[in-house]
């Protein structure tokens, strides 16, 4: 595909990876048509209103002057020369890859898709679920030899204020050299760097190495802060030392427990297809999975072990947490470590308060029934009054130093807050 030849590009999904590359494509003059299941989300976009942080509404505005257009109507597909396919991959409730979205978008396109278009998967998933799973049902009506079909990871860092989708490189690997050619052209044409890989396997594989690395790494100093506390090393002062060295090491801090889409997700679809296609499981995920989902776990022992040093017992004590989104200064609780920690607090008769101020009200689905919580208004005056207060995630509004004279007791999970007197760290 020429950059000078006229590129009409539809982008199903206008979610937090969707909307800032129909954006970033619009930029460059493309002719981009966003297909979502939402017609309050497509009737917000075609208003200028954007939805997703790292897009204003003005570079929203410019697009739209450019010639974005956001549709429900899949009949737009047939007029596309090129497909991206931006759809969540969840985790289902059995802890398996959830790729209902997939399947239903892939059907979709099948129904509209003419011969000689360019079809791009994006969503993170297992290495094999382009070939198997994704193209035939993109070639429902067109053979699959009259189309191109590729796999390219998404690679958004919500709320990151330097890397976009224009300075972040690309991985693409296609089912074939012409369509990873293809591929490689039509987003040549708004990123900078592109990387080729052998095919979409490869490219399938390359995001899960990505996020299995952080994955399992955040369970390497998850489990060495409870041996460190066992055996009274302190492992923030460590970690700060072994950060120091300038080559071959990348320093992960221990937490509460892994959140958000991708970290604890993307892990498990790996797993699954080892087990499914190997018939064993991928030893060292399930290990890192193990010692992050008990994290929080490990929070409510550490807490309990504070209470009873000051006479409180679990019952009816007070307990404030403070940050409930799965990392600082985002407003997503997706996966968020700080749910189980508060159902368990509660589960031990705990009197449970927080304060997020991204999370004015909190809703999550505790076993059998949906529990909201308003946030408290005045998170200082909170902690005076609680007999422990848990700094779940530090956002960068909190401050530090009045929380500590506010706190009757402060438990950091995220080693942010020099230890004192009132003051006790992971
Ligand atoms: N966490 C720790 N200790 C750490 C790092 C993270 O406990 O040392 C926890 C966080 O609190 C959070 C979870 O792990 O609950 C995930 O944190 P993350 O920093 O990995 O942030 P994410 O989930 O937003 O990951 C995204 C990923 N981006 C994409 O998949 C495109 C990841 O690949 C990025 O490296 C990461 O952002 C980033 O660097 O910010």
């Amino acid at each position: 595909m020429k950059s000078e030849e006229p590129l009409h590009l539809v982008i199903v999904g206008l979610g937090y990876v969707g909307l800032p590359m129909a954006v970033r494509a619009a930029q460059e003059g493309i002719r981009v048509t966003g297909l979502d299941l939402s017609q309050t989300l497509v009737d917000s976009v075609n208003a200028g209103r954007s939805h997703i942080g790292d897009v204003s509404d003005r570079m929203l505005g410019e697009a739209l002057t450019n010639g974005l257009q956001a549709t429900t109507d899949p009949v737009c597909i047939a007029e596309a020369d090129a497909v991206i396919v931006c759809v969540p991959t969840p985790l289902a409730d059995d802890g398996g890859p959830d790729l209902g979205a997939v399947r239903s978008a892939a059907w979709q396109i099948g129904q509209f898709v003419r011969p000689g278009t360019l079809v791009v998967l994006e969503s993170t998933t297992y290495p094999g679920t382009t070939e198997e799973i994704f193209a035939p049902l993109v070639a429902t009506k067109v053979p699959l030899e009259d189309l191109d079909i590729a796999f390219s990871p998404e690679r958004v860092n919500p709320g990151d204020p330097f890397f976009g989708v224009k300075n972040t490189p690309k991985v693409v690997g296609g089912l074939t050299p012409r369509a990873a050619d293809r591929a490689v052209a039509m987003y040549s044409r708004f990123i900078d760097r592109i990387v080729r890989t052998k095919g979409a396997a490869e490219a399938e594989l390359a995001k899960l190495i990505e996020n299995t690395f952080r994955h399992v790494n955040i369970a390497l100093v998850n489990e060495m802060a409870r041996l460190s506390h066992d055996l009274g090393i302190d492992l923030w002062d460590a970690i700060a030392a072994a950060e120091t060295k300038p080559f071959g090491f990348m320093a992960f801090r221990p937490g509460p427990g892994v959140g958000g889409h991708c970290i604890p997700v993307d892990p498990a679809y790996l797993n699954y297809r080892v087990r499914a296609r190997l018939g064993h499981s991928f030893r060292m995920v399930e290990l890192a999975e193990e010692i992050n989902h008990s994290a929080p776990m490990y929070v409510v022992a550490r807490v309990q072990e504070l209470l009873n040093l000051v006479g409180t017992p679990t019952i009816d004590a007070r307990v404030l947490l403070l940050g409930v989104t799965y990392k600082p200064d985002v407003a997503d609780l997706r996966e968020t470590p700080a749910e189980p920690l508060a159902d368990r607090l509660v589960e031990l008769g705990c009197s449970v308060s927080y304060h997020d101020p991204f999370v004015p009200v909190w809703q999550r689905r505790t076993p059998g029934e949906w529990t909201t919580m308003t946030s408290v208004e005045d998170e200082y005056a909170a902690a005076c009054e609680a007999d422990v207060t848990i700094l779940v995630t530090n956002h960068h509004s909190y401050d530090l130093k009045r929380l500590v004279g506010a706190a009757q007791l402060l438990f950091d999970t995220r080693g942010v807050i020099p230890p004192g007197d009132n003051v006790v760290r992971l």
